[in-house]
């Protein structure tokens, strides 16, 4: 088990001013912080990123979302961090999520949901490298 996971915070929380908070919780739950940066992906890189989800209906939409504004991506530490972060920010669909978690407090909808985590360890690794060169991690 690995004790690293990975997130962003997404464009609709930055625009609406919710990144001190979340970043306050994810701190708040026990994570600290390995990397962080503040930027902005453009189209080809968000669909690089998601590319796992390249043949979904919603794959253009959540390009174009992703790539809409700026974002924070950071590698978050903690024992069980992969599965702990998953229960800190609640289910992809805000309205199905438990109260309390970050995406019940400030995602609009499954589209725009504020926060991604990622979802296994090997994931976080890959999703981590995406974004942080080895000498951005400390
Ligand atoms: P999670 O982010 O909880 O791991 P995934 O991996 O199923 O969820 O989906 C990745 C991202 O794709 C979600 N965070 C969300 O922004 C977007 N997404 C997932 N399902 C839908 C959907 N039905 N309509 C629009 N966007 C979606």
């Amino acid at each position: 088990m690995s004790n690293r996971t990975f997130t962003m915070i997404k464009p609709d929380a930055t625009s609406k001013a919710y990144t001190g908070a979340i970043l306050n919780q994810i701190l708040e739950a026990g994570f600290t912080i390995k990397a962080m940066k503040w930027t902005r992906l453009t189209p080809e890189q968000a669909g690089q990123f998601y590319d796992i989800h390249r043949e979904r209906p919603f794959f253009g939409e959540l390009v174009d979302f992703m790539s809409s504004g700026p974002i924070v991506a950071a590698i978050l530490e903690k024992e069980n961090a992969v599965a702990d972060f998953r229960t800190l920010i609640g289910a992809t669909n805000p309205a199905q999520a438990a109260e309390g978690t970050i995406r019940k407090k400030y995602a609009a909808s499954v589209g725009e949901n504020a926060v991604h985590g990622s979802d296994s360890d090997e994931n976080a690794q890959i999703e981590g490298s995406f974004f942080f060169s080895g000498l951005e991690r400390f």
